[in-house]
């Protein structure tokens, strides 16, 4: 089944939770309610990329974030770090996290590719295109799923010639980032387009602009949890190999539906019931 990977943004200026989980104390009771609710990663991010966000120096980005992974691994939480920053990556893994989840897949920081080599850990390289300040003027493509197909796969041959185990690699097409509205739905649409690369596959649909589309017009930010939820259906038929949401319980909830059904229909197949029927 596809991992829940819950947010945890450390960050005053995330446009989903408002900042809400700034302080350290905050962000660790809030890390370990995504557990609790089923949490299979907690991905901690201290640098908010939504679209127009100022960067983060990396010293404060690590004030933020290393505190926070340390005290959530210490309580067996399985962590990734949001970061674009090799230092972050590096001291994050020193820090006890388990996955690098880099959003520029290697092309922010030059030193990144090596700290995943080193490192050996799970890395996740999303497309990208520039920094939250310029990415809304890159969103021109002529076909946005062959255009991200081949600039994640040249990502991964950069990266695996500088050392990452191609059995560490994780894609993300980068719903959001670099992208419109119609590229977002079209990804969606098209993940098994990605099958070719022979990758783990993450979906990050959670609350993002694009979702507001299937709601009415002053719906809130929090009410996009619910058809996040349906795009994590959608992503685990498609084979993905986790979703980043910010609602856990309501993916969780979602797939122990899918998992219901599914065992249902082991117990109880075509057979079965034409049996009850008689
Ligand atoms: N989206 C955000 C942050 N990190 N990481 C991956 N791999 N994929 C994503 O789609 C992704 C990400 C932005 O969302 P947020 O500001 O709500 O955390």
């Amino acid at each position: 089944m596809t991992l829940v990977m819950g947010v945890l943004n450390v960050t005053p200026d995330s446009f989903s939770d408002g900042g809400r989980w700034a302080s350290t104390d905050a962000a660790i009771a809030h890390g370990l309610e995504l557990a609790a609710q089923g949490a299979d990663i907690v991905d901690v991010g201290g640098e908010s990329t939504r679209p127009g966000a100022t960067r983060v120096a990396p010293a404060e980005e690590r004030s933020r974030v290393i505190p926070v992974i340390t005290e959530l691994a210490r309580n067996g939480v399985r962590i990734s770090v949001d970061t674009l920053n090799a230092d972050t990556a590096a001291a994050a893994i020193d820090a006890g996290a388990e996955i690098i989840n880099d959003v520029s897949g290697g092309l922010a920081d030059p030193l990144m590719a090596a700290v995943a080599a080193r490192s050996e850990r799970t890395y996740i390289a999303m497309h990208w295109r520039g920094h939250a300040q310029e990415m809304g003027s890159r969103a021109v493509y002529d076909n946005v799923v062959t255009e991200v197909h081949s600039e994640l796969a040249q990502r991964v041959d950069v990266l695996t010639k500088a050392g990452v185990k191609r059995s560490n690699l994780v894609i993300d097409p980068g719903l959001g980032f670099a992208k419109l509205a119609e590229h977002d739905w079209t990804l969606l649409a098209h993940l098994s387009h990605f099958d070719d690369l022979e990758l783990p596959v993450m979906v990050g649909a959670s609350r993002k602009r694009f979702v507001a589309a299937v709601l009415p017009a002053q719906a809130s930010v929090l009410a996009r949890d619910l058809p996040t939820a349906v795009i994590s259906v959608l992503a685990t038929q498609a084979g993905a190999w986790a979703v980043r949401v910010h609602d856990v319980s309501a993916t969780r909830t979602a797939f122990n539906v899918l998992e219901r059904v599914a065992a249902a229909g082991n117990v109880c197949g075509p057979v079965a019931w034409s049996t009850m029927e008689s």
